[in-house]
């Protein structure tokens, strides 16, 4: 049984290093981040099977995470830090010059835990089913796991390699998107409209699974559901709101790329308890 109270616990603190980071990076991506935190902390903390102590990106016997929405990095590496990947001190380096936390998630810094370099929007996905068919052809029964973005999903390339994963009958990919109906500069309707995304995944011949994506009953029901799913490639679609957790981020898409001023980090930090230190 899953400890809810645990990951509730975590995900606050994920939140509190989100806002902190940004703050003092003087930019970033806030809004997304917190809004994706509760998919990630189930992922990586109750999920995947991976091992922060053995990790390589060629380690065996463990499954690969890629966060293909690159910019949502500031959650990504405060998941991978309280996961234990690398001391949580190092993420109030977010964004220097020399820093292993570029805004953007690259390998070639040399990070623990990132798999693939993104931040072009559009091809983790196509890279996550790579994996996925390498891991069947070695005969791993481990798993590639990646979260999008519903604006993400505006690329042709997300649609490419949707085909491609049914045509391999890629069961060990398990795809996420974070649908919170933003992007970049404004509501996802008011851009290239992607909606009704559950049609368009079912369509394609996917699995596709609809949950809340800040109800941690829900998120890991809905990765349980995903494992029954043996030649036939998941997405679930994660009902979400941009800023969840800080009431004057959430909702809009006003917070995808703004740092808070340190009056504002503060503000946040008021409504999320300090659970695990903060760094
Ligand atoms: C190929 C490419 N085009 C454009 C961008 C600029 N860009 C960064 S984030 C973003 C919007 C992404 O929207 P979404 O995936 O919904 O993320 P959210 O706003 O929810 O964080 C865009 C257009 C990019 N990073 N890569």
């Amino acid at each position: 049984m899953a400890d809810i109270d645990k990951l509730r616990a975590i995900a606050s603190q994920v939140r509190r290093d989100i806002v902190r980071m940004v703050g003092l990076a003087g930019s970033g991506h806030p809004g997304g981040s917190v809004g994706s935190t509760d998919i990630l902390t189930a992922l990586f903390f109750e999920v995947m099977k991976q091992d922060p102590k053995t990790w390589t990106r060629s380690a065996k016997g463990q499954d690969a995470f890629i966060l293909s929405a690159g910019h949502l990095a500031p959650v990504y590496y405060s998941i991978l830090s309280r996961a234990g990947y690398f001391p949580k001190e190092e993420l109030a380096t977010l964004r220097k010059f020399g820093s292993r936390l570029q805004g953007h998630p690259s390998t070639e810094a040399g990070l623990p835990g990132v798999f693939q370099p993104s931040g072009s929007l559009g091809q983790g996905l196509s890279a996550a089913a790579g994996i996925a068919l390498g891991k069947k052809m070695d005969g791993e029964l481990t798993r590639a796991f990646v979260l999008c973005g519903d604006g993400e999903s505006e690329e042709g390339q997300i649609w490419e390699a949707a085909m491609f994963a049914v045509h391999h009958k890629l069961g060990n990919l398990i795809a996420m998107t974070d649908w919170n109906g933003q992007q970049i500069d404004g509501p996802t309707t008011s851009i290239t409209a992607v909606e009704k995304l559950d049609e368009k995944w079912r369509a394609f011949g996917w699995n596709v699974i609809i949950a809340n994506g800040h109800d941690f009953n829900e998120i890991l029901g809905a990765f349980a559901k995903a494992a029954e799913s043996k030649e036939v490639p998941t997405m679930i679609l994660f009902k979400t709101d941009m800023g969840h957790g800080i009431d004057f981020m959430e909702g809009t898409h006003k917070w995808h790329g703004k740092a808070p001023k340190p009056e504002e980090v503060e503000a946040a930090l008021a409504q999320l308890d300090e659970t695990l230190g903060d760094f």
